[in-house]
């Protein structure tokens, strides 16, 4: 009995020891496995840690934060005393931003965290992917730019950031050549800094950040954010689970006078990136479709496009993918082309309510494009949505675009057929799919353009004078001014179902003259008849035609008389110069 009970033991123990070899071996194999996988698509087979609700504090959550004091501390605005007026004005006219207020904030300062509650309680993964965070710069502030590397410094897991990427895009401000160099060297090579030997545009110096990063994600960032409160794992945990998805963080604002930090949105909504057809970027409320599909309402959801400087992804995925299309030039559409590419392409975009980021938004575009500009002729930008529209939409969609850019068809963009060819190498869907699956609430915002009828200024016969919005904003009077054949605010356009406009914005009229206005969401239509015979405008609801005075050159609606010249006006065709 004693014997055979000894004997039971000590097969037990084998039997146990050898359970232990096997999963030892077993996990050994997963894991090598795990680490060999190149391909993003691969890795998918793998079914992987996601992230849990828990009960107190989540893994990553950091400690309540000390009672810090001082110039815009907690996120408050900090305004500089009356005679620091002037330091201000100058920094705010060099940067679009008020640098001087930001010199006197602490690099380190405090924020608000403007995360949802629920935010709070998630378990990330602990071996997420290691993280380059790249910041690309053009003659950035100096606080503004340290502001957002110590940032990422003080809010990002040390085992996840593996560097802070700094790209320098030509700038030629005294304080970024070897001041910043050594500024650096504190952070024992934690922060890299490489720099553009010439100025290529935010666009390109991305792309190059990415080739250089050694991370297995990389995540972009403007040169003028604060990132909130473990922004950075609920970034990474989609892409560790799928490296085809592109993480969006939710962006807060950043004053650009005072520095304080707030939401953008004061609600506890969702919002996503979507577009109008001259590619306005919009963010509109998540349709409840979108929103269904989670658990929680603090999850990440799928969004059509993002805005543009803030996300992150895996870095072969995205270098695969061809990274941005090297014919984009300086600024905008960029965050177009990568959305249309990754989703007509097999990826998806999320964005992510427990990440969030302030970003500055500036009063104005405080640099020029330099000799980039000249190396082509017409808008840069519009020219960029060209080579966008032209490579990922499907011919009805790039008509809605020409309706409401109708310059754009004589612009130059360039050779797209590397972009056509890497559209068919990834064999990619059709943007009809994308509007069907992805952006399919688009639609219901900003319908198909009907037709335009007639493109180009609008002259007064009686005067030789033309319609103009002056720039102003909606709502707002319109006005004649002499005709300068550049278009811009003087090229109007009518479209087949009555609907006259200004680029995006409509042209109205009743008792107090004649408006420049908000489109009424949703519709494409508008009270206009032109009549090619006898010239004149009607307005169908007030039956009344435009006039223009003849003594105060004020525009109105008046009762047609078809022989009066001060109601006869002329669309003339206008080609860019
Ligand atoms: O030639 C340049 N070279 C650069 O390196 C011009 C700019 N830059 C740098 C610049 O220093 C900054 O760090 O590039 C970054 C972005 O430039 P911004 O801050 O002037 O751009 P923006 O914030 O006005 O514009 C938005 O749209 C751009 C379109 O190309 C980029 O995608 C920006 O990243 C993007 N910013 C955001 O999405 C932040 C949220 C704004 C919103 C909505
Ligand atoms: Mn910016």
């Amino acid at each position: 009995m004693l014997l055979s009970l000894g004997r039971k033991s000590r097969y037990l123990r084998l039997i146990l020891l050898g359970t232990i070899l096997v999963s030892v071996l077993y996990l050994l194999i997963t894991y090598e496995k795990i680490d060999q996988i190149d391909s993003p698509v691969a890795s998918r087979l793998y079914h992987r840690q996601t992230p849990k609700l828990v009960q107190g504090l989540g893994n990553f959550e950091p400690k309540e934060n000390e009672n810090r004091d001082g110039p815009g501390e907690r996120g408050q605005p900090h305004h500089l005393k009356q005679n620091q007026q002037n330091s201000a004005d100058d920094s705010e006219s060099e940067y679009g931003m008020n640098v001087a207020c930001s010199d006197e904030i602490s690099l380190d300062r405090s924020i608000v965290d403007t995360r949802l509650k629920e935010c709070r309680h998630w378990d990330y993964p602990e071996n997420l992917p290691t993280t380059s965070v790249i910041i690309v710069f053009h003659n950035e502030g100096w606080s503004v730019l340290m502001r957002t590397v110590h940032s990422v410094l003080n809010r990002s897991p040390k085992h996840v950031l593996k560097e802070i990427l700094l790209v320098d895009d030509f700038s030629d401000k005294e304080n970024l050549k070897s001041k910043l160099e050594s500024y650096i060297e504190q952070f024992n090579g934690k922060v890299r800094l490489i720099r553009n030997n010439q100025r290529e545009g935010l666009i390109r110096t991305r792309s190059r950040g990415a080739q250089e990063a050694t991370g297995e994600v990389i995540v972009f960032l403007d040169a003028h954010c604060e990132v909130n409160t473990n922004w950075l794992p609920p970034l990474l945990a989609p892409i560790y689970r799928d490296p085809s998805t592109m993480t969006v963080p939710i962006i807060d604002g950043i004053d650009h006078k005072t520095f304080e930090y707030r939401p953008v949105y004061g609600d506890d909504r969702h919002y996503r990136g979507i577009f109008e057809w001259g590619m306005l970027y919009k963010e509109n409320e998540v349709p409840e479709r979108e929103l269904k599909k989670r658990k929680h309402y603090s999850e990440p959801y799928k969004s059509p496009t993002h805005a543009g400087g803030l996300f992150a992804m895996n870095r072969k995925y995205f270098l695969e993918i061809g990274a941005y299309d090297p014919g984009l030039l300086v600024w905008g559409g960029e965050n177009f082309e990568l959305s249309f590419k990754i989703w007509q392409c097999g990826g998806s975009i999320e964005w992510v309510p427990c990440s969030r980021v302030g970003h500055v938004y500036r009063s104005f575009m405080p640099y020029n494009f330099g000799s980039l500009a000249k190396k082509k002729k017409g808008p840069l930008i519009t020219i960029n949505y060209k080579r966008v529209i032209e490579t990922w939409f499907d011919p009805e969609y790039k008509e809605f675009f020409y309706t409401r850019e109708p310059m754009a068809k004589y612009l130059d963009m360039g050779d797209i057929s590397e972009q056509l060819a890497l559209k068919d190498k990834l064999k990619c869907k059709s943007f009809q799919w994308y509007m069907d699956n992805v952006a399919y609430d688009v639609l219901n915002k900003y319908p198909k353009l009907p037709p335009n009828l007639h493109v180009g200024e609008l002259r007064s016969v009686a005067a030789t004078k033309c319609l103009d919005t002056l720039g102003h904003a909606p709502p707002s009077l319109m006005a004649v001014q002499h005709c300068h054949g550049f278009g811009n605010n003087q090229l109007m356009r009518l479209n087949a179902k009555g609907q006259m406009g200004v680029g995006e914005r409509c042209i109205e009229a009743d008792g107090q003259g004649v408006k420049l206005a908000f489109c009424r969401m949703g519709t494409v239509d508008g009270p206009w008849v032109y009549d090619e015979n006898t010239y004149t405008l009607l307005h169908r609801v007030h039956k009344k035609c435009m006039a223009l005075h003849p003594q105060t050159s004020n525009l109105s609606l008046m009762p047609c008389d078809i022989n009066n010249a001060y109601q006869q006006w002329l669309f003339k065709q206008i080609k860019p110069k």
